[in-house]
């Protein structure tokens, strides 16, 4: 499944303007302006496993720096900062890596 599948492209592109700029990525503006925060948990945990590369069950670290980019191959790598701090704000459980839940909490929240 890709990205556009469950998201408008229009939706996308502006929410990928939106953070052009170095550290200024905003997890919940992004997912506002991209239509995310409308969507049913089902569709949200699908957006999820596209974001889960290697399938694991959880969004870590290193897939989350690329998280624009599954949204839009052009776009930027996120920083280590912005990156921790999506982790921060949605790792309930303390383990670092964000699981299928925990971003449909973070999404609706
Ligand atoms: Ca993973
Ligand atoms: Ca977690």
């Amino acid at each position: 499944m890709k990205i556009t599948d469950l998201l408008g492209a229009g939706d996308i592109n502006s929410a990928i303007s939106e953070c052009k700029a170095p550290e200024s990525f905003d997890f919940k503006k992004f997912f506002k302006a991209c239509g995310l925060t409308k969507k049913s948990a089902e569709e949200v945990r699908n957006v999820f496993s596209v974001l889960d590369q290697d399938g694991n069950g959880y969004i870590d670290k290193t897939e989350l720096k690329m998280f624009l980019q599954y949204f839009s191959a052009d776009a930027r790598v996120l920083s280590d900062k912005e990156a921790q701090s999506m982790i921060f704000a949605a790792d309930n459980d303390g383990d670092g890596k964000i699981g299928a839940k925990e971003f449909q909490q973070l999404v609706h929240s």
